[in-house]
């Protein structure tokens, strides 16, 4: 893995190998919870994946064997509004995070060892697929600390595992072995730890092979229902894209810069 020039954080790292980014969320002394300055920097460090064109594949982690994250930084809570950053300042913009890894356009893997717990669990469920070590440990805990994500935390997990499965698991608070994980549909695979980051590779390298607008595509839809008109949006607008490259998007613009009335009677109506 080499460090991605230019990016020097606090929170997190940001590597690369070949065409695959790693993201990893570096404050295992608090199981790698995260606070306000570990989103800014994690929208950030996606921004820069998302744009950089030799990136075909990402990967969120945790710093140690011992967290994926934890979720919110509890120790940075307010007691009148939210998360304080350093200047005191009370935002968290996790649910821009979840939304961005949404959005962009490549797989986002999570690589989890440990807990992925909290608003930590919410991560790995936005993300595309879940690779997870033996000792992973799954689990919402909201209302157990007075909190609740009832937004993608509720509704996407219960697309995930099903309305009566959701329900238990944020209403319950428990945690979930990597295998049960497995088989309610949280998790793609479960690896021996010391595997972990090889069979990730392994899974990120085979999608690197395949074509990219494929993927994105895919992606684009798989999402869109549940992110409603925005999912259909960011579906559009890869359509408009696509488009752009025909000789009949090219046709409308040329006729205008060249100030004649376009034609396009050469594209066929196809049935
Ligand atoms: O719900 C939301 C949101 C909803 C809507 C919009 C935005 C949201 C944003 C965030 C969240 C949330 O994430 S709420 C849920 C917050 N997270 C939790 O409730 C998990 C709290 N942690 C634990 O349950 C456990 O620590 C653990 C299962 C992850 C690990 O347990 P373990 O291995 O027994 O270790 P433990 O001794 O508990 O923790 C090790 C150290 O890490 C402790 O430090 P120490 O007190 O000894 O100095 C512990 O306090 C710290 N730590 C762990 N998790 C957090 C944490 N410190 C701050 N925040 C944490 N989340």
């Amino acid at each position: 893995w080499t460090p991605v020039a230019g990016k020097n954080y606090s929170d997190i790292r940001y590597e690369r190998l070949d065409g695959i980014a790693k993201i990893t969320i570096a404050r295992p002394e608090v199981r790698n919870a995260f606070r306000p300055r570990t989103v800014e920097e994690l929208i950030d460090a996606f921004h820069h994946a998302h744009h950089a064109p030799d990136i075909g594949a990402i990967i969120l982690t945790g710093e140690g064997e011992l967290a994926f994250c934890s979720g919110g930084d509890q120790k940075v809570r307010g007691t009148d509004g939210g998360y304080k950053d350093e200047e005191g300042v009370q935002h968290l913009n996790v649910l821009d995070l979840q939304m961005q890894i949404r959005r962009l356009p490549k797989p986002v893997v999570a690589m989890v060892a440990g807990y992925a717990v909290g608003g930590g669990h919410v991560l790995h469920l936005v993300c595309d697929l879940t690779i997870a070590a033996e000792n992973a440990r799954f689990g919402q805990t909201g209302p157990r600390v007075g909190s609740f994500d009832a937004g993608l935390g509720a509704g996407l997990l219960a697309r995930t595992v099903g309305l009566k499965k959701a329900k238990e698991i944020w209403f319950l608070c428990r945690q979930y072995t990597a295998q049960e994980a497995l088989d309610m549909g949280l998790v793609n695979t479960v690896v021996p730890l010391d595997r972990l980051e090889a069979e990730t590779l392994d899974w990120c390298r085979q999608m690197l092979r395949h074509s990219p607008s494929s993927l994105r595509l895919l992606k684009a839809g798989f999402n869109a229902d549940t992110d409603g008109l925005a999912g259909i949006q960011e579906l559009a607008g890869n359509a408009t894209a696509l488009f752009y490259m025909s000789g009949e998007a090219r046709e409308g613009r040329d006729a205008f810069l060249e100030k004649r009335p376009p034609d396009f009677t050469r594209f066929p109506r196809r049935p």
